[in-house]
């Protein structure tokens, strides 16, 4: 996917909220909004996906029906997939998570239950390995559950495959990747499962088109519903708004001198893996990514990168052809608030103390923090600069 590149600054608001610290929108609102933009996927389970299915089996007769077969078998039992979610891990604890989640199937429909039915977090083993993370997560939470004569999940909590129509089935996102493999080839042991790893076990009615999982298309845009990143400064107005799939480059405007981003970049088409790095694009070295895009340290002049899709990395889209990746830049650049002269992203007590310090002239003033010192905006830098930051910090603390 190549398009026209326009720059586009993402500004970030800092907000104040009623505890006086900075709040960070993306926090909740996008992390939520990711689990639920599965939920809003609502498709109908319909015909269309299965007659395509049919069609190819025709045309291309039974060796693609049986590589087919095999990529479905795949894909309804294991789904794997790249996903990150925070680690809320007691102590040295390695965990994953792992939801289970039926947004395809309705009750209307005749599914006996629909939703997330559970949303774990579960400690992670050196033996583990995707396959047996899910399997007692499920038990652990006292479903039933059913391992198919080919090896994989085929019924959770009474929902079987095949349910709908014929056409339904399990598949599982790692880190929001369908893997191209089975679930079990995703191991502690070879490094392809790790702790902070994000299982997203759902059910799909139409061989996994409805739940973002595109056999045959090569979109290797990122979502826009499913997109967005959140810092300690940063909020969350921001990204939802400007972010366009086909615009590759941004400018990420942060409040903090410093700053650790978790971006949220899923692709359109989640059979492609999304990449996220911090300075030099190195798709072709293992690891030099951030997995799952968390916990990016940020400061001034840093360049992110973000990558959908690139040749070399795995996926079941490989059966049906070679996409071209698409590559998103994100520019970091530091905005001081007025008055923040520790460059912390807030006004404290410490930055008053700067100043306090200047007047004393125990301490000069760096060039910047003079610029963003006039807080109350009349060209001289004094003492009322001091007490107008003094009463913001009150202000908030009250
Ligand atoms: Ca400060
Ligand atoms: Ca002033």
């Amino acid at each position: 996917m190549r398009s026209e590149s326009a720059a586009t600054v993402i500004t970030v608001y800092s907000v104040w909220n009623e505890s006086g610290y900075f709040r960070v929108g993306l926090d909740l609102y996008s992390w939520t909004r990711r689990s639920t933009a599965k939920t809003n996927r609502n498709f109908a389970c319909g015909f269309d996906v299965v007659l395509f299915f049919i069609e190819k089996h025709f045309l291309f007769g039974g060796i693609f029906m049986k590589k087919l077969l095999s990529i479905i078998l795949a894909v309804t039992v294991f789904a794997a997939a790249f996903g990150v979610i925070s680690v809320s891990a007691e102590e040295n604890d390695k965990t994953v998570s792992v939801i289970v989640v039926n947004n395809t199937y309705s009750k209307e429909n005749g599914a006996p239950w629909s939703g997330v039915l559970f949303n774990a977090t579960v400690t992670l083993g050196e033996d583990d390995s995707m396959e047996s993370v899910i399997e007692r997560a499920v038990s652990e939470n006292d479903y039933s559950f059913t391992v198919s004569d080919y090896g994989y999940i085929s019924e959770i909590n009474g929902l079987t495959e095949y349910a709908y129509n014929g056409s339904g089935g399990w598949m599982a996102t790692l880190n929001n990747w369908f893997t191209a493999d089975g679930t079990g080839a995703y191991t502690v042991a070879n490094g392809g499962l790790q702790s902070g790893d994000e299982i997203v076990m759902m059910y799909t009615c139409a061989w996994g088109a409805d739940v973002g999982s595109l056999y045959g298309d090569f979109n290797t845009t990122l979502s826009v519903d499913e997109f967005g990143f959140r810092g300690s400064y940063i909020s969350e107005a921001t990204t939802q708004e400007f972010f366009v799939p086909e615009i590759l480059d941004y400018t990420i405007e942060i409040n903090a001198s410093e700053d650790v981003i978790s971006f949220l970049a899923v692709p359109t088409n989640k059979n492609y893996q999304a990449r996220v790095y911090k300075n030099e694009y190195q798709p072709d070295v293992n690891g030099a990514e951030y997995r799952g895009g968390k916990n990016v340290p940020v400061k001034d002049g840093d360049v992110i990168y973000i990558g959908v899709g690139n040749p070399s990395w795995p996926t079941m889209n490989s059966w049906a052809g070679t996409a071209e990746e698409t590559v998103y830049t994100f520019k970091i650049k530091y905005v001081p608030l007025l008055g923040d002269l520790n460059g912390n992203g807030k006004l404290d007590i410490d930055d008053v103390t700067i100043l306090q310090r200047s007047f004393a002239e125990f301490e000069e003033l760096s060039e910047k923090q003079k610029e963003i010192a006039d807080i109350n905006g009349d060209k001289a830098v004094d003492i009322l600069d001091a007490t107008a930051i003094q009463r913001v910090i009150a202000e908030f603390d009250a």
